[in-house]
């Protein structure tokens, strides 16, 4: 896969964009990512990227020029145009299945705003807008790397585990059960025993029941999307019946 971003800032993805997975997956040709600078496609001694919004207010705007000179000037970089991702607050919501869908693109421009955000005609340049959630940031930037970070580990080979990729927790729609590691006591906390066991059949029981009952406790949304066998639904049913899962107004 080849990543192209366009930003004003190319040196935030310096560190990021070379340690760890994302680094080892650019050594094994699995990732190319290169960032280009959007002053480079300007044409005034100041190379100025935003200007005053029509109609007033605060702040600026992203011109339009530079992003469409650039984009084109990007996408001829390869035989192929790149999927041209803008990410911005009014994008669709980013979640592990967008992640498995770029995941399947041969190339990926995203495109970083700044100040206010985007001049309305430079979304016309877009594939596809997103946000990673509903904050307010103050660029694409670091929405960029989240984005890139999630969908590159997807890729076939940059995990060392194969199937770790495959999250437990979003791929059954749960979220992922505890993990232990030595000492099997540490601040007086005990490894529970039947990891201990070796007993693989009650392993995986209790895993899968650990899984149900936090996913119920800290994210009871998840459940109403997730792959639960008709145990598990009357299980959740009970459960809920227990617990005040609407809190009564006072
Ligand atoms: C961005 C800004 C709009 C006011 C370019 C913010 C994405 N999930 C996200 N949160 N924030 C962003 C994001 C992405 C690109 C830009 N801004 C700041 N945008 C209104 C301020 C500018």
């Amino acid at each position: 896969m080849i990543v192209d971003v366009l930003t004003i800032f190319p040196g935030m993805f310096e560190e990021p964009m070379s340690a760890s997975m994302m680094g080892l997956a650019r050594e094994r040709g699995l990732l190319e990512f290169r960032t280009h600078d959007l002053r480079d496609w300007t044409h005034d001694r100041h190379k100025t990227t935003d200007d005053d919004p029509y109609g007033g207010g605060p702040g600026m705007v992203m011109k339009p020029e530079p992003l469409g000179e650039a984009i084109a000037a990007i996408h001829e970089l390869e035989d192929e145009p790149a999927h041209t991702v803008f990410l911005t607050p009014s994008g669709r919501r980013f979640d592990q299945s967008i992640a498995e869908e770029l995941s399947s693109h041969e190339r990926i421009l995203f495109v970083c705003g700044r100040y206010e955000g985007f001049d309305a005609r430079s979304h016309t340049l877009a594939d596809d807008e997103i946000s990673i959630g509903d904050y307010v940031l103050t660029g694409g930037e670091l929405a960029a790397m989240v984005v890139t970070d999630a969908v590159v580990r997807l890729l076939p080979g940059v995990l060392g585990h194969e199937d770790s990729a495959v999250d437990e927790s979003f791929s059954s729609g749960l979220l992922e059960y505890p993990q232990y590691t030595r000492p099997a006591v540490w601040n007086d906390l005990e490894v529970p025993e039947v990891l201990r066991s070796g007993d693989h059949a009650r392993i995986q029981a209790w895993r899968r029941r650990k899984a149900l009952e936090l996913t119920l406790e800290r994210r009871p949304d998840l459940l109403n999307e997730a792959d639960l066998d008709s145990v598990e639904v009357e299980w959740v049913r009970q459960a809920n019946g227990n617990v005040d899962s609407q809190p009564k107004e006072d």
